[in-house]
């Protein structure tokens, strides 16, 4: 029998122990440890195993290596995709308005118990090094190494649990250095105990600033431009045409591109905030990393002034330096999953740790014509999942549940044979190992965007999404800058894979979305959604 703690509220271990009842299980005797590798936006149509043009052409060979030995998730979602609220979620096990996270920069409600403080109740050591990024400390850890917000590319500043609450800078690349920090804590750690660690990267999140060793890696190649890169966006609501994420406008020629010379030219045009960003970011860099940037951008940066592009040129390019940089990123990342793998095989840790690879949220290479994430349409509602849990998973398997972040913290506690407590969303994972999807398996998936008036104007929504079809409700006053939204589209995916065909409203599939729009009330009323 599973221990089963019964109440939101963290209990005291006596307290907890006792409602545990008696004969259970031991944790401890031989829990598999646990690694969760988390990126910030890394988009799965980057990662290589996943099939997309993108992964073929700037492959990553390590986060391969996980799916070969592990378990690949084709239809793994968040339920809010955006940074903070998706970490509450994986802390908490609770929607964005359970957990208090809805938007990025309001708070968690810290009265709730984040699976970390469960699992050190229960024995485990526990650690997480990187991106934190929540407006409270990390509660439940025994070491922590963390980013300051959404953390810096160079050179970045770590805050320990043994630093005094002071930020220390550190000199290297921040995929490296939050590497070396994982490694620091299983170097440091008490052998006797179980571990829990979460490694959570920064990169690739905007503005995409590579490692000087990949400054020039995929120069030459052309990215292919994705099929829905000129998207008119003609049968959907406002929401889509009013959003301020897109190549063609919204990315910024300084800190973005990195093309300072065509910035500090144009600064009517290009916000001085732009550039301010660009050097903020830039002059944290040592004067040989700046040497080894201006050498690689610099020669670039005066070819693409020269042409002087416009209109659709100018767009491309845009975009090839994007993908450029953004895939760079990965392959930093990539090579750091490989270094750890390569300690925990050094240590003999490879067979009694699952290792688990995800982002915070998917993200957008172009389609739509847009980078970033908040949508409710596929690449950002996906996240890249992989899990490898030897001796549970065949290698190379697949599966294809609706699962969502909600899951990983009931799939952790799974792990390390502590039941679920009643008040959690989400369902543990481990039921879908085996490879046989449960028939009592969801079939449902809740959405809910919340972060409006905020950078990049992406209106508030729900919405809920079975196997084949999506619903999406826009909502919204009438504020400054948009008009009141009141909107709903529906998609077949299995016939419209790119989300282009809204259908809703049309009676050939009116009984589909009076079913969805059912299922949507179900979720609304059954969650105590307060908005909508
Ligand atoms: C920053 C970025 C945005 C991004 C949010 C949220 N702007 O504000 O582009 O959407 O973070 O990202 S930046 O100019 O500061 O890079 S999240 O991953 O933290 O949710
Ligand atoms: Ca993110």
């Amino acid at each position: 029998m599973k221990r089963t703690i019964v109440t939101g509220a963290l209990m005291a271990p006596a307290l907890l122990f006792c409602a545990c009842g008696t004969g259970q299980k031991e944790v401890g005797k031989n829990p598999m440890n646990i690694i969760h590798i988390m990126s910030d936006d890394h988009s799965y149509q980057t990662i290589s195993a996943y099939g997309h043009v993108l992964g073929k052409l700037a492959p990553t060979p390590n986060l391969d290596r996980l799916a070969s030995e592990g378990m690949l998730f084709r239809q793994a979602f968040v339920e809010n995709s955006l940074s903070t609220p998706s970490r509450a979620c994986l802390m908490t096990g609770l929607y964005s308005h359970q957990n208090g996270q809805r938007q990025l920069g309001k708070g968690i409600d810290t009265t709730k118990v984040f699976f970390s403080e469960i699992l050190r109740e229960h024995g485990y050591q526990t650690a997480v090094v990187g991106k934190w990024h929540m407006q409270c400390e990390p509660k439940g850890f025994d070491f922590y190494r963390i980013l300051k917000g959404q953390g810096e590319y160079y050179n970045p500043t770590f805050k320990g649990s043994d630093s005094n609450g002071q930020y220390i800078k550190e000199e290297g690349y921040v995929s490296e250095c939050i590497t070396n920090h994982a490694l620091e804590f299983l170097e440091g750690r008490d052998k006797d105990k179980p571990f829990c660690l979460l490694v959570h990267h920064k990169a690739p999140h905007r503005n995409w600033m590579p490692p000087v060793k990949y400054l020039d890696l995929y120069e030459d190649v052309e990215f292919p431009y994705p099929e829905t890169f000129y998207d008119d966006y003609a049968t959907r609501c406002d929401a889509a045409r009013t959003q301020e994420m897109n190549i063609k406008n919204s990315i910024t020629m300084a800190y973005d591109m990195k093309v300072v010379e065509w910035a500090n030219q144009n600064v009517e045009i290009d916000a001085k905030s732009d550039l301010k960003k660009w050097r903020n970011a830039f002059d944290r860099l040592t004067p040989e990393q700046k040497e080894a940037w201006n050498a690689a951008y610099q020669p670039r940066n005066e070819e693409f002034i020269k042409q002087n592009l416009k209109g659709d040129e100018l767009l491309k390019w845009k975009y090839q330096r994007y993908v450029k940089d953004y895939v760079r990123c990965i392959k930093a990342i990539d090579d750091e999953v490989g270094r750890l793998i390569a300690y925990l095989e050094k240590e003999g840790l490879m067979d009694n740790t699952v290792i688990v690879y995800t982002s915070d949220q998917g993200y957008y290479m172009g389609e739509h014509g847009w980078f970033d994430k908040r949508f409710m349409y596929e690449e950002s509602f996906h996240t890249p999942l992989i899990i490898r849990y030897p001796g549970k998973i065949k290698g190379g398997s697949e599966c294809s549940a609706l699962v969502q972040n909600l899951d990983y913290a009931p799939t952790y506690l799974d792990i390390a044979g502590i039941e679920k407590p009643d008040y959690m969303e989400g369902s543990s994972l481990v039921p879908l190992l085996s490879g046989e999807t449960p028939k009592d398996w969801r079939e449902y998936l809740y959405y809910h965007y919340y972060d409006y008036p905020a950078t990049h104007m992406v209106r508030r929504h729900d919405g809920v999404r079975d196997n084949r079809y999506k619903l999406i409700h826009f909502y919204g006053e009438k504020d400054q800058k948009r008009n009141a939204i009141n909107c709903s589209e529906l998609y077949d995916l299995r016939n419209d894979p790119n989300e282009l065909n809204n259908l809703y409203d049309n009676p050939e599939y009116l009984e589909t979305q009076i079913r969805l729009q059912k299922r949507l009330d179900k979720f609304r009323s059954d969650l105590n959604v307060d908005e909508y």
